[in-house]
């Protein structure tokens, strides 16, 4: 680069001063301008998102499906999430849909997920982003099938690493902000249309008391396993209190579950109480 009289000369080409120090400011800044549009952008995406989570089978896309349809629609095994916005109307009553019912309230998103195990990781990645809204989560759980060992083994390992992904999310939270809220989780008993569905209040005794077999079992593979090496991510895997087994939905309050427990029917229109659940969560 050369001065010549009043102008420089780069690679033979002669250049003006003020092209000079424009282009430089350029090549300085373009990039900082490309990062902070590309790379330190929040998360764009709705803020009011609930998780739809549970086993195959259970009932997630026809609930999402019959919060639009207001009726059982056919649905195939999902295998991929799928996310729908809805007006606050949603959520109304279906007793009082005489267009009598107030239904004020903030829209917001339902995320289905797929309840098959190579498929779980989607639902669980989310609740432990920090950065994705998750203003609720529901476990919709088939009632009729939880008698058969197999069905209830299933349902029960995926709540536990539900409940986990609800720690993880919750105790990550509390490091950044003083005042965190609890997540609220609703188990939702679906399918009591069916003979064989368990009542609302046993299914809630039967899913603390498998919970609590299944830490325990988890805890003595550790310790067999040598904990001690990895002490931090081992704890990491133990739900709830590390010095007890008992697991009960009021001590998952210390770890940032809201548990309620309630029973419906997707094909009987029988969910207002998990609408209710719902719009409680919105209003909080
Ligand atoms: N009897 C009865 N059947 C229902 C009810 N709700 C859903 N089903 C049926 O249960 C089956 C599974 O429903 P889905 O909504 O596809 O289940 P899912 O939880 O989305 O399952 P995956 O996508 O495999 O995770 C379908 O045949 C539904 O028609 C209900 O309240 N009662
Ligand atoms: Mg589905």
């Amino acid at each position: 680069m050369e001065k010549v009289s009043s102008q420089w000369e780069i690679l033979g080409f002669p250049v003006s001063f003020p092209v000079l120090i424009i282009s430089l400011l350029a090549v300085i800044l373009i990039p900082i301008l490309l990062s902070r549009v590309f790379v330190s952008k929040p998360k764009a995406g709705p803020s009011t998102v609930f998780l739809l989570t549970g086993p195959r089978d259970a009932g997630k896309t026809s609930f999402l499906l019959h919060l639009e349809e207001k009726t059982l629609v056919a649905t195939q095994t999902s295998t991929a999430p799928a996310t729908i916005k809805f007006s606050p109307a949603a959520l109304e009553a279906t007793k009082s849909e005489d267009g009598q019912d107030d239904i004020s309230g903030k829209p917001f998103h339902l995320k289905d997920t797929p309840g098959h195990p190579k498929l779980r990781s989607i639902a669980l990645t989310n609740i432990t982003d920090t950065t994705a809204s998750c203003i609720g989560i529901l476990f919709i759980i088939d009632s009729a099938v939880l008698s058969a060992q197999p069905r209830l083994t299933d349902t029960v390992e995926y709540l536990y690493e539900v409940l986990l992904a609800i720690q993880k999310r919750y105790s990550v939270l509390s490091e950044t902000t003083t005042s965190t809220e609890l997540i609220p989780l609703l188990i939702a008993c679906n399918k009591n249309d069916l003979f064989t569905a368990l009542p609302s209040s046993k299914i809630s005794l039967l899913l603390q008391s498998e919970l609590g077999r299944m830490k325990e079992t988890k805890r003595k593979g550790l310790m067999n396993a040598g904990a001690g090496d990895d002490d931090d991510e081992d704890l990491d895997r133990v739900l709830g209190d590390e010095n007890s087994d008992l697991i009960t939905w009021e001590n998952l309050k210390e770890f940032g579950a809201d548990i309620s427990v309630q029973s419906g029917s997707i094909k009987n229109g029988s969910v207002d109480g998990w609408k209710s659940w719902m719009s409680n969560c919105l209003e909080a």
